[in-house]
């Protein structure tokens, strides 16, 4: 698809992410997420570092000063209250424990991937700005570590929010273990900015809402978290990620002339972690419900961030080329295949352009350029044809979510244009 106005749409996508600019830092859209989330602001500072570094850095600088002591970088930083967004800073109750009112979980560490992206554009200009990064991702990274994996390394999240994938198939089994007792009345916000067909269900909400009351009865003391916990999950995701940002981290340490042995023996272990993510029966690797030990079973795209964390598997690969052939849009966020697909409901079928960019940079990194190239061109036409949305519907192309989404700009920007 050569046909495309780019410069247009280039114009199209700044404009997205200077519009959604609220000073330093950037939310994923007006009204359905009206706050710093924390990797969609990572993105945003990959896509600002298209047209203006100083703005990629600044975006790093505010998500990092939400940095709780405990070296945790939560998910959503609340820098003001917003009536548009459900549940928000009085509900989760974190007052007091970092230096702004946020949420009390992580999600997905792309951070210092995009961090070494920007600063390899431009060295001398980004040499402090990463001088001063390097230490707080690496207490994040720590965290991870020390609160985060489990007994064979691999990352667990401990609400479907930390993986950034909210009602994937994924967490149903696990979500089932739940009884939400005693969640109450609440009102939603999200349903009134989007078609309720497109969000997670009710059964679903009060589970994520039953989980955050249970974290702020608790101060979200992770050490008291650790006690027991209701939810634990190890992902692909959320393991594939911190691997290749933790390669990341070492590479910026090591250039800068700093001891990178407690960062490598990390990946050491997360790399065995992975491994124990693949699924005996299909050879590919899923999630697993830590509470069940149970493998998922799912092919979902997260599946494919393997290559993204430097890792090589023959059995991934025929699985993509097979879902490349299966789908004419990008890789669908559940394979089409499923009993449990849904086209249109968030992360039970869309297809995302910020996990096909991830995707599509491993498989360009380990040497798979017709997959890589196929992915991005495929991306770069659902764009142009359906405009700049959360999501798409992977077999019609139609946009789904909110609309005028900054990661989407920013994967656009830095990626598929
Ligand atoms: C929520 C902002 C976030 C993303 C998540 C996505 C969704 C909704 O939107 O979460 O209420 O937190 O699942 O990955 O960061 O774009």
């Amino acid at each position: 698809m050569s046909n495309h106005d780019n410069a247009a749409l280039d114009a199209r996508a700044r404009d997205i992410l200077i519009a959604n600019d609220r000073g330093g830092y950037t939310i994923p859209t007006e009204g359905l997420y009206p706050y710093q989330w924390n990797w969609d602001s990572a993105f945003c500072g990959w896509g600002f570092s298209t047209f203006d570094v100083e703005r990629a850095w600044q975006e790093f600088d505010t998500l990092f000063s939400g940095q709780w002591p405990n070296g945790m970088v939560p998910h959503i930083l609340f820098r003001q209250n917003d009536p548009d967004y459900f549940p928000g800073p009085d509900v989760w109750g974190t007052e007091g424990i970092g230096p702004i009112p946020s949420g009390g979980i992580s999600q997905p560490p792309v951070a210092a991937t995009f961090v070494r992206s920007v600063w390899e554009q431009n060295k001398d200009f980004g040499a402090e700005r990463v001088a001063a990064l390097l230490p707080k991702i690496k207490a994040w990274h720590a965290w991870f570590m020390k609160w985060r994996t489990s007994s064979e390394g691999a990352v667990f999240l401990t609400h479907p929010w930390e993986a950034g994938r909210d009602n994937s198939p994924d967490w149903d089994s696990s979500m089932a273990m739940i009884n939400p007792e005693g969640v109450g009345e609440y009102s939603r916000r999200d349903t009134s900015h989007v078609d309720p067909a497109m969000r997670p269900t009710k059964d679903e909400y009060d589970r994520y809402l039953w989980l955050v009351y249970r974290g702020r009865e608790r101060r979200w003391n992770e050490e008291e978290l650790s006690r027991d916990r209701p939810f634990m999950v190890a992902d692909p995701t959320l393991t594939f990620i911190l691997l290749r940002a933790n390669k990341d981290l070492s590479f910026m340490m090591n250039a800068m002339g700093m001891d990178t042995s407690e960062v490598d023996a990390w990946s050491e272990r997360l790399m065995k972690g992975a491994q124990s993510l693949r699924n005996p029966d299909t050879g590919l690797f899923n999630a697993i419900n830590l509470r069940s030990g149970e493998h998922t079973g799912h092919v979902t795209s997260a599946t494919f961030l393997v290559w993204y964390a430097g890792m090589e598997d023959q059995a991934s690969l025929e699985a993509i080329r097979q879902e490349l052939a299966n789908n004419t849009y990008p890789i669908p966020s559940l394979a089409k295949t499923s009993p449990l697909f849904d086209g249109m409901r968030y992360w039970r079928g869309p297809t995302w352009a910020i996990m096909n960019a991830l995707i599509g940079i491993g498989l360009q990194d380990m040497g798979h350029q017709e997959e890589a190239e196929t992915l991005r061109i495929r991306t770069r036409a659902l764009i142009a044809e359906h405009g700049f949305a959360e999501y798409f519907h992977p077999e019609t192309g139609s946009p789904a979510g909110g609309g005028t989404f900054s990661w989407t700009a920013a994967v656009w920007l830095a990626w598929a244009s």
